[in-house]
């Protein structure tokens, strides 16, 4: 088989004691890339004067390349282009998002520092495998280097929609460069309409059935390929010790008490504020229920450089203060809410211990959350998933309780109709949502992404239309 480049922002720890178990995705992209042997290059996480050379580290068959960062492109790629105007625009917060030409040449930079790189490391047969709104120019910038190889790109967040999207400056300039790659993947169908809806309106090019965009004198596929996790490593960190020690804990402290649980990285994305009116109406409307529930929000904090983060996670510290003095008692707190972060083992104790777990996200590309909870779940007595519509992961998951987080009373009343729910109905939707994310799972996502992408017509012959 062909060797694999896997391209990111960062590159995970793999070479570090208990690196690879940091997340689902850093084990998929270790799995495929020990099946093949190969590179996977990204930022070291390090500033230093200007961007360097990779720095090599070798784990097995597999070679980490870290590259260090200048100062100044950090913050204007990674801060900025990335995490001040790319990801606020694709969640559809044009309110928040910053236009900034330095931002945009600090992103093209990084890409070009990228592909150098590669280049120099890439042969014949290898294929290349870019992730993310951090890299989209990356397929082009090397395809101007003469790099003739597969290239593939998979979007981890939503694409937005055409009337949005087109507030960019210099959009068609991004989506120019997306026809650097073979294959292009979204996470859901409708992420991949938003796509097409620019493809046909804004060229005037009609994708053929299965996904090709002939245009730039280049072959693109366009597909959707929803991420998932692998359900078998949410059920052994649930036998860990660590697990059961977390569920326990809870368990005991919550008594009687139900627990809704949430988990969401600080971002503005996840509806946190939402989540937390939503449930201050229920405990409004149904005061019969007070000191039998509780919210448990873990929040973890993230891109702290970035001012609305920190902004974010004040308010979140005020509100659950706020609604904590107005309905708490001396006996019970109505919601806890951490800033600490757990370790994967003790997490799967924690989405046992809970009775629904809450995701209220009003845009995400998948929602990896939801689908951790379902498989950690004891199948004979398992919790209730309550998601928001506005996530790639409803596609999948229409046996959870849906609901529309910027609706506080839907939500009252479906926080209250979940923890009604009866034994039979919560064992049927398990069973329903199980079902779905092992018939999908995270190496069958990432098999099918690189069959599909070894097997692309391909025309990177035609490099030179860059
Ligand atoms: C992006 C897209 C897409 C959270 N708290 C702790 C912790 N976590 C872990 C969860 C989960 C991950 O973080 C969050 O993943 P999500 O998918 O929910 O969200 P994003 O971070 O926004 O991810 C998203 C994803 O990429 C993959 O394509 O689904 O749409 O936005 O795995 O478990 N992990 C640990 N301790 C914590 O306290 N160990």
């Amino acid at each position: 088989m062909s060797r694999l480049i896997v391209v990111s922002n960062r590159v995970a720890d793999l070479d570090k004691p208990g690196g690879a178990s940091s997340g689902g995705l850093a084990m998929a992209m270790g799995n495929a890339l020990k099946e093949s042997g190969g590179i996977w290059l990204g930022w070291s996480g390090r500033t230093a004067e200007e961007d360097g050379e990779p720095v090599f580290s070798e784990v097995g068959d597999i070679t980490l390349a870290r590259v260090d960062l200048s100062r100044q492109n950090v913050e204007e790629y990674y801060n900025g282009y990335a995490n001040r105007t790319l990801w606020p625009l694709f969640h559809h917060r044009i309110d928040l998002t910053a236009y900034e030409q330095s931002f945009r040449d600090a992103y093209l930079d990084v890409n070009r520092t990228f592909a150098r790189a590669i280049r120099s490391l890439v042969e014949p047969d290898d294929v290349i495998w870019v992730q993310d709104y951090h890299l989209i120019p990356l397929g082009r910038e090397l395809r101007a280097l003469g790099v003739k190889n597969r290239i593939g790109f998979f979007l981890h967040i939503p694409w937005p929609a055409r009337e949005l999207f087109v507030t960019l400056p210099q959009h068609e300039d991004l989506v120019w460069s997306l026809f650097g790659y073979d294959l292009v993947g979204f996470q859901s169908n409708k992420d991949l309409g938003a796509f097409t809806d620019y493809v046909e309106t804004e060229l005037g090019v009609d994708p053929s059935p299965d996904g090709l965009i002939d245009h730039f004198g280049r072959k693109l596929h366009a597909r959707a390929y929803p991420i998932s996790i692998n359900p078998g490593e949410m059920v052994e960190l649930g036998k860990s010790e660590a697990a059961a020690r977390s569920e326990a804990m809870l368990r005991d402290r919550a008594g009687e008490e139900k627990i809704m649980l949430g988990v969401d990285r600080i971002d503005y994305s996840k509806g946190l504020p939402q989540k937390f009116a939503g449930y201050e109406r229920f405990l409004e409307r149904f005061p019969e229920r007070h000191g039998s529930v509780r919210l448990l929000q873990i929040g973890q904090p993230s891109r702290g450089l970035v001012e609305e983060y920190r902004n974010l996670g004040d308010e979140l510290a005020a509100e659950a203060g706020r609604i904590n003095g107005q309905y708490g008692t001396l006996d019970w707190s109505p919601l806890s809410y951490h800033t600490q972060s757990y370790g994967r083992d003790a997490l799967a104790g924690i989405y046992r211990a809970a009775d629904a777990c809450i995701v209220t996200s009003l845009r995400d590309g998948m929602n990896l959350v939801a689908k951790e909870f379902v498989a950690a779940q004891s199948p004979d007595d398992p919790g209730v998933l309550i998601l928001s519509r506005f996530t790639g992961a409803a596609e999948q998951l229409g046996d959870a309780l849906l609901i529309n987080p910027y609706d506080k009373e839907q939500c009252a009343e479906v926080f209250a109709e979940a923890l009604d729910m009866g034994r039979d109905e919560r064992i049927a939707r398990w069973q329903a949502l199980n079902d779905s994310i092992a018939r999908n799972s995270l190496t069958d996502w990432q098999e099918r992404f690189t069959q599909d992408l070894r097997g692309t017509t391909h025309s990177g012959a035609k490099a030179s239309a860059f």
